[in-house]
């Protein structure tokens, strides 16, 4: 009988969680979701070792409940890690950790550390996308026994049968053992129907479902199940990683094997909304139209979420009609820049804008609540560049835009660049994971086409410009829903003026002129009582002020 440890790890910097376990931050603003790296890897083991003992520990998780608790006293990361290992309730012979997130690098490596002075004997084992992708740093930490590189369905088993059996297990496909063979790369599952089921057991689902909070609307009554229908992704975004483990080419899940799963979460969880986290959905047309037909013939009705929203490049008419007929509300197109030139030479997605206008605009014609993401400041786009993404923005249908700087992740094109231009190092890397705000709005280091300090605060200013004073709403006077949001960022931001005049115009536009006044009122209270807000009006005087010029006459 042994003792298996399953760590889902941390994504975030220590900074950001010493900030949130010390109640300093008032936002919650970790996502929570399904740790399905490690329970995919119970799920193998309870198949093929089952006399393994197996605890899930998903510091992630708890990490969101402990901010979640207004009881709890403030306290550190160092703190959070003794009382997550204190759950343990055995000694464990093998503790795997899950390193997906570089923000995670150092958090992890604080874990990993805990667990080795508390177990010195146990073997510790990292994989994920951290883990393979920034392999050489993570072998050579002392605390690390092996790292699976790449997937780890079959490495996993065959490294923990080889310790069993006192083999060496530096020949097995994936298992890395030191820089020696720091190259070795896990099976790749061509059929995933393969996959044991997820042992749910192991979780806090009853927290899970309720709390996973992919999707952009976060409403109670929500309870959310997740689904992954395939592995790969064929494209090479320069900014992405994601086929570094799962490859090129597209595996999926029969469609009457993802049906189960849903199945699954209804009977046994009560899940009324489907998450479904595939690297490109929608890849397979006709695997796409017939697990909609499925759901339809099951009637299966659950509202969806699809966190990497839908490709530009794959999407159609036809299939947003699909997803329409199905209720989706919703949608987010990872459109990522406006000019051709970018699109094509810088970050490779290749969109074709002409059929990004159409889409989109096809997806405001049919009444979908329309988002968009845009990434800049990738090496190679300039000013100019970048000013052709705002100028095609601003003629574009959308509701809202999110605004991120192009960020540096192990194993990109992007990151390569960085480090061939001499503008990042490993060491420089791991102190920009550290540092970085969550939500990737700041740009810790320079380049040769942007300050940092530029960048960020680009990032901002076309955030407060676009969504703000000349959204598409807002152009088209359809205040009611720019109003949507607005409530939302004024709940959540309570100093933010910029919001309270826009909601103002708004209210002014609608004839509601009492809620107009209110709201000026908080800016000009706000102004004086509290300085976030008392230098946003400074930053935005002329822009709040043309936005509530109306209030004279009122
Ligand atoms: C689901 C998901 C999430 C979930 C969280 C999942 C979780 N673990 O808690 C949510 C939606 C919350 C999320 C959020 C974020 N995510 Co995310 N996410 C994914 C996604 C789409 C799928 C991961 C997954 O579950 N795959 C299915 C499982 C079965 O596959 P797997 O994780 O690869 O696991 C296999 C192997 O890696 C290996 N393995 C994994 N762990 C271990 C451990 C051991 C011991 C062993 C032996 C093997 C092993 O075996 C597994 C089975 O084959 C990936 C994309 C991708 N292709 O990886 C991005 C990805 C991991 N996310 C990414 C990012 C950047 C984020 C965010 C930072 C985004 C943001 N802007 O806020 C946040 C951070 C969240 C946080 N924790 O704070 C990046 C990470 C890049 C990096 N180097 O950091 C990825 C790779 C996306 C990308 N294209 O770049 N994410
Ligand atoms: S960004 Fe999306 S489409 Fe591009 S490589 Fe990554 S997963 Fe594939």
């Amino acid at each position: 009988m042994k003792n298996l440890l399953l760590i889902n790890g941390f994504g975030s910097a220590t900074s950001i969680i010493n900030e949130l376990l010390s109640n300093t931050l008032t936002d919650i603003n970790i996502y929570l979701s399904y740790p399905l790296s490690v329970l995919t890897l119970a799920g193998w083991v309870r198949q093929e070792l089952p006399d393994y003992n197996i605890q899930i520990l998903d510091v992630h998780m708890d990490l969101h409940k402990a901010i979640s608790d207004v009881n709890r006293g403030p306290m550190d990361v160092e703190d959070f890690i003794i009382q997550e290992l204190n759950k343990v309730h055995f000694v464990p012979d093998y503790i795997g950790v899950s390193m997906s997130f570089s923000n995670g690098h150092v958090a992890c490596l604080k874990i990993i550390a805990a667990c080795k002075e508390k177990w010195q004997k146990s073997k510790i084992i990292a994989g994920g996308m951290h883990a393979t992708t920034f392999t050489s740093r993570i072998i050579s930490e002392a605390n690390i026994d092996f790292v699976v590189r790449g997937p780890g369905d079959i490495s996993f088993i065959e490294l923990l049968k080889a310790l069993e059996g006192q083999k060496n297990p530096e020949n097995i496909p994936g298992v890395v053992t030191g820089l020696n063979n720091i190259n070795n790369f896990g099976f790749r599952l061509e059929n995933l129907d393969d996959i044991p089921p997820y042992p749910y057991d192991l979780i806090d689902m009853a927290y899970l479902v309720e709390h996973e909070s992919t999707s952009p609307v976060y409403e109670k009554g929500i309870r959310t199940g997740l689904i992954l229908m395939s592995r790969g992704c064929p494209f090479s975004c320069t900014y992405c990683s994601a086929s570094k483990i799962h490859g090129k080419k597209v595996f999926f899940k029969s469609i009457d094997r993802v049906l189960s799963e849903i199945e699954g979460l209804i009977n046994n969880y009560k899940i009324n909304q489907l998450c479904i986290i595939d690297d490109l959905f929608g890849v397979d047309k006709k695997y796409f139209y017939t697990f909609f037909a499925e759901l339809e013939r099951r009637q299966l009705k659950l509202s969806l979420v699809i966190p990497g929203g839908l490709s530009l490049v794959l999407f159609n008419e036809a299939m947003i009609d699909v997803l329409v007929k199905y209720g989706l509300e919703a949608v987010n197109f990872p459109l990522e820049s406006g000019s051709q030139y970018v699109q094509d030479e810088i970050i490779k997605k290749h969109i074709d804008l002409k059929k990004a206008v159409q889409l989109i605009t096809y997806a405001k014609e049919k009444g979908l609540f329309v988002g968009i993401n845009i990434v800049i400041g990738s090496p190679g786009e300039t000013q100019e560049l970048m000013n052709e993404t705002v100028e095609f923005i601003k003629k574009l249908p959308v509701d809202w835009t999110s605004f991120f700087v192009a960020y540096p992740y192990p194993g990109t094109r992007m990151t390569e660049i960085l480090f061939e231009r001499g503008e990042l190092t490993e060491d420089k890397i791991i102190e920009i994971w550290e540092s970085s705000a969550q939500g990737f709005k700041l740009r810790p280091f320079d380049t040769r086409e942007f300050s940092g300090k530029k960048l960020s605060e680009a990032v901002y200013d076309l955030n407060i410009e676009l969504n703000f004073f000349s959204n598409y709403n807002m152009r088209t006077k359809n205040y009611k829903n720019l109003l949507l949001k607005l409530h939302k960022i004024v709940d959540r931001y309570s100093f933010h003026v910029v919001a309270l005049s826009c909601r103002a115009k708004c209210y002014h536009g609608l004839g509601e002129t009492q809620k107009a006044i209110e709201d000026i009122a908080s800016i000009y209270r706000l102004i004086t009582s509290n300085v976030e807000s008392k230098h946003m009006y400074l930053k935005y005087k002329n822009r709040i002020e043309e936005a509530i010029c109306f209030k004279n006459v009122l």
